[in-house]
């Protein structure tokens, strides 16, 4: 056997492979690092003899999977601010949307803004998520709403993941709103995204999948089911947002198309789960987004979970709905707005998160031959990562084997 590049001793770990009981826990453990992978992992007592070339002791730290962020829409300049007063004092997210604010004035300020203030402001929403051990963050384009600036946020989102350093799996969301240039002319648009943008998006690989927005202040199932077979015919895995402020059969959609995620899911019904359930669909939580708006209709958990659907949570950072860069404050959100357990939170910010991004068998689990993306917390149990809100035990993150972060204490 060729020799380690790093080895980690005294570690707890928490591998959160799929049957390997609570959180896959291995204690009185060590796990070594080659070529950005994971090499060998278990108890200490059981370690093969292979020379290291750096050893560490994490003394009895614990150690995750590095965190995935799986739904955001993190590129994107401006803030909604003002919006948001208007909303605390009475105002719907429907109203101001209809009335040409929401998303339309985030594409305004997005199209204005420059590449280097673009790249700016993602990258400090991305360095916020980076230090709480997250490694791979989806991002979503869908502010900018034509193909030069379609293109424009995807590429950015990619050169923004490399200046942060952190995978970036970018996701095409062309089919978020009408902008207001083709207001009234839904399927013009429609055209616009199935037959210039999504072509060139696969043709320059800009994309790793392909969202859109299904609600009645967007686009309708027929509407979307237009993007995906497009979607389809390129080759481009789908996802959708759907259900989120009413049952408008989404995740069936979802479904049909046998999509990576369906999310947001607070209206889906009973059917429309074990349409997922069937799919192999994962569920994406997005309690920032259900605290922000003060929704009151809780996602179906208790169903997903007899249906065993995967499910995994993220926090659907954008400026209008969900103004939140923090995946652990996601975390605690998830088990007191929507009662997941700690541990299906975990799962939900590591395995099931990779799922709904199409990247299990790379990252997702601490298992030997996956990507060594690890993040060290100084914590008695990993429960406790639900469970504070707002204190970040981080100590230490490994990005591909490399270490990206030392002690969070800055
Ligand atoms: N995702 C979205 O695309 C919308 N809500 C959500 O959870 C709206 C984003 C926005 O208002 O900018
Ligand atoms: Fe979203």
């Amino acid at each position: 056997m060729a020799g380690w590049e790093l080895l980690l001793t005294d570690a707890r770990i928490a591998t959160m492979r799929q049957g390997g009981g609570p959180y896959g826990i291995v204690e009185a453990a060590a796990l070594a690092i080659a070529d950005g992978r994971i090499a060998w992992l278990g108890p200490q007592k059981d370690m093969p003899k292979v020379d290291a070339a750096e050893t560490r002791s994490v003394n009895g730290q614990w150690l995750t999977p590095a965190l995935i962020d799986c739904h955001t829409h993190l590129a994107f300049a401006g803030n909604r601010a003002e919006e948001f007063a208007k909303r605390l004092a009475g105002a719907s997210y429907e109203e101001i949307a209809r009335g040409g604010g929401g998303i339309m004035s985030t594409v305004r300020a997005t199209r204005a803004a420059s590449d280097e203030e673009l790249l700016e402001q993602t990258c400090r929403r991305l360095m916020a998520l980076k230090s709480e051990g997250v490694a791979t963050v989806e991002i979503k384009s869908g502010y900018g709403l034509d193909t030069q600036n379609e293109l424009r946020l995807l590429k950015l989102a990619r050169a923004a993941g490399d200046a942060a350093g952190l995978s970036v799996s970018a996701t095409f969301l062309g089919a978020h709103t009408v902008p207001a240039e083709y207001r009234g002319r839904t399927d013009d648009y429609l055209d616009l995204v199935c037959n210039e943008m999504l072509p060139a998006v696969a043709a320059n690989r800009l994309a790793d999948a392909v969202d859109a927005y299904c609600e009645n202040i967007a686009f309708s199932p027929a509407q979307v089911s237009r993007v995906f077979e497009t979607a389809r015919s390129l080759g481009l895995p789908v996802k959708l947002h759907a259900d989120q402020l009413s049952d408008g059969g989404g995740a069936k959609l979802a479904a049909s198309f046998a999509a990576l995620s369906a999310d947001h899911l607070e209206y889906t019904s009973n059917s429309g789960i074990a349409a997922l359930a069937k799919a192999g669909t994962v569920a994406v939580l997005l309690p920032g987004a259900y605290l922000t708006l003060r929704e009151t209709h809780l996602p179906p958990l208790q169903t997903l979970r007899e249906h065993g659907v995967a499910i995994a949570i993220a926090s659907d950072c954008n400026p209008g709905t969900s103004p939140v860069c923090s995946l652990l404050s996601t975390m605690s959100l998830a088990t007191s707005l929507f009662r997941l357990t700690p541990e299906e939170c975990l799962a939900g910010v590591t395995r099931n998160a990779a799922q709904a991004l199409g990247l299990s068998a790379d990252r997702g689990t601490l298992e030997a031959g996956k990507r060594a993306d690890i993040a060290i917390w100084d914590i008695g149990h990993p429960q406790e990562l639900s469970y504070w809100l707002g204190l970040n035990q981080l100590s230490g993150l490994l990005v591909d084997g490399e270490q990206a972060l030392d002690s969070h204490s800055t």
